[in-house]
């Protein structure tokens, strides 16, 4: 079945919401408390119009469309991929069954408590995004900036349908505090820590996008495998807006290393910061803050709410169907790292309740290719530095790691010799002052900041010099 969005209704969709009055008077409830949250902390910087992709329908060919409206019309709507035919369960002890089109009973507590948080990281992101529009370095990244902030504001909308349609009055409460909690709040904080800390610059914007939008694709891909097939559906469809989200960082982060490695060349020298550039240094610094924390979301090395999850049939692995095991991993064994007595030594534990550890694994791969990417520029600048993903037990709060001391190389160290160092491996303030003192916005179509690198190409086949945003 492929339902072409119905643009009639008040909240797009391609769920046949008409069909269901009472789910669809609560969501026409909720969607004006969403507009409200928007107005007080989505972006501060209100725009005539801007060149957005709009999701129309789900089918393959047909699910974006491209044009100028001012952000707050943007039609925020419902949307899952294609049901399968007959899909059936692909892990766990449930494997082989009809995928579930209700919530089992027994998982409902688990599989709310997976969308709650799930769902709180959207809206989190969008508020910590809120005034990075004042210092665009183009107008083609400030469009680029709105587009993602709408997408996020949609994946909002995803886990709020699920809640509502599936979760009753629970449901519709917790949809309700997805909208009072707020990213770095002292009486309400978001949920996971990387979402309270504060995206200042758009170099914390590319490698927040690059780094923590990466968790969300992996994480997404991971509820994609669920047995809970509106979950499944809904994440599907989640993907395609991410994969937007991940040029975004990579390309943002690309351009800032370009841009660096020819004031690097230009310059002969490293300290290009006088020539308004950003250097390397600081690059690496906000690198290793955006990799340390970003693992963290991907909770302890050791979880047994991870294998619970697993067994159940509600959170798969990443690409579950390539696993050439029996994906339920009752016997299995594999290793993680710990800190034993000042060291990192391995050990073997069960591989169910390491699960956590082996979508971090994923994610290292993946996130190291964009440091090869990045690599591969500076070297063909010709520049002899290079940057470097940290040790995964560089400064975690969550985990194995937690509370030890452990370098960006990966040595166990003490508390003096970390505040001694700190400074060299994370951003420090005076890289915060720096960096905030580059970001003087730049409004003429066409033209970027002197700190970064224009894109290769332009949005849906529009050249660079586009007015992508009216003001
Ligand atoms: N901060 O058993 P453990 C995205 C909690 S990003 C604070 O080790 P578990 C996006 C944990 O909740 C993707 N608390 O971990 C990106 C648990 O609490 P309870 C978001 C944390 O449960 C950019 C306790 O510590 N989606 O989409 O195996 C822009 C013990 O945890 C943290 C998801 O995360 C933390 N970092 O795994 C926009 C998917 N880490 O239950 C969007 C849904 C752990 O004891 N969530 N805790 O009270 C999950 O799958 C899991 O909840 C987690 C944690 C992977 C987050």
């Amino acid at each position: 079945m492929t339902l072409d969005a119905d643009y009639t209704d008040r909240i797009p969709n391609n769920v046949d919401l008409r069909s269901d009055r009472r789910l669809q008077r609560a969501l026409e409830a909720w969607q004006p408390r969403f507009m409200q949250w928007w107005k007080d902390l989505g972006p501060d910087l209100i725009a005539r119009d801007v060149y957005l992709r709009t999701a129309i329908s789900a089918d393959r060919d047909g699910w974006a469309h491209f044009g100028h409206i001012p952000l707050e019309e943007y039609r925020w709507g419902i949307f899952l991929a294609d049901r399968e035919h007959d899909r059936r369960i692909g892990f766990g002890e449930h494997i082989g069954n009809p995928a579930w089109q209700q919530v089992p009973g027994e998982y409902r507590a688990e599989l709310q408590r997976l969308l709650v948080v799930q769902g709180d990281t959207e809206p989190a992101s969008v508020e910590q995004q809120r005034r990075l529009g004042f210092t665009a370095p183009s107008l083609y990244d400030l469009r680029n900036l709105f587009q993602v902030n709408v997408e996020e504001g949609r994946h909002l909308w995803a886990m709020v349908y699920l809640l509502h349609a599936f979760f009753g009055r629970e449901g519709r409460e917790q949809a309700e505090q997805l909208l009072v909690r707020h990213s770095g709040s002292v009486d309400a904080p978001r949920i996971l820590g990387a979402f309270n800390e504060p995206t200042r610059d758009w170099l914390a914007f590319f490698m927040f996008t690059y780094f923590t939008d990466r968790d969300g694709k992996f994480q997404l891909g991971t509820l994609a495998e669920s047995a809970f097939d509106p979950l499944s559906r809904t994440c599907r469809f989640m993907l395609r807006e991410e994969a937007h989200h991940m040029m975004v960082g990579t390309t943002g982060v690309d351009r800032v290393v370009r841009r660096t490695a020819e004031l690097m060349r230009e310059h002969d020298t490293d300290d290009i910061a006088s020539h308004g550039g950003i250097p390397i240094g600081v690059i690496q610094r906000y690198l290793n803050f955006h990799y340390s924390v970003s693992l963290d979301l991907f909770g302890g090395e050791r979880s047994t709410n991870v294998a619970n999850y697993f067994t159940a049939g509600l959170k798969g692995r990443w690409q579950e169907e390539r696993r050439g095991d029996d994906h339920r991993l009752i016997d299995s064994t594999t290793e993680i790292d710990t800190v034993v007595d000042g060291r990192i030594e391995t050990t073997r534990v069960p591989a169910l309740t390491a699960l956590n550890h082996d979508l971090r694994s994923e994610y290292f791969t993946d996130c190291d290719n964009g440091v090869r990417r990045w690599n591969r520029i500076l070297e063909t600048e010709g520049i002899d530095a290079r940057l470097s993903l940290p040790h995964h037990g560089f400064n975690r709060r969550v985990g194995a790691f937690a509370g030890a001391f452990v370098t960006p190389g990966g040595a166990v160290t003490d508390s003096e010799t970390w505040a001694r160092s700190e400074g060299a491996w994370l951003p420090t303030a005076a890289d915060h002052e720096l960096v905030g003192s580059l970001m003087n916005p730049v409004f003429e179509p066409g033209r970027m900041a002197a700190w970064i690198a224009p894109p290769a190409t332009g949005i849906n086949g529009r050249p660079i010099e586009y007015r992508y945003v009216n003001l």
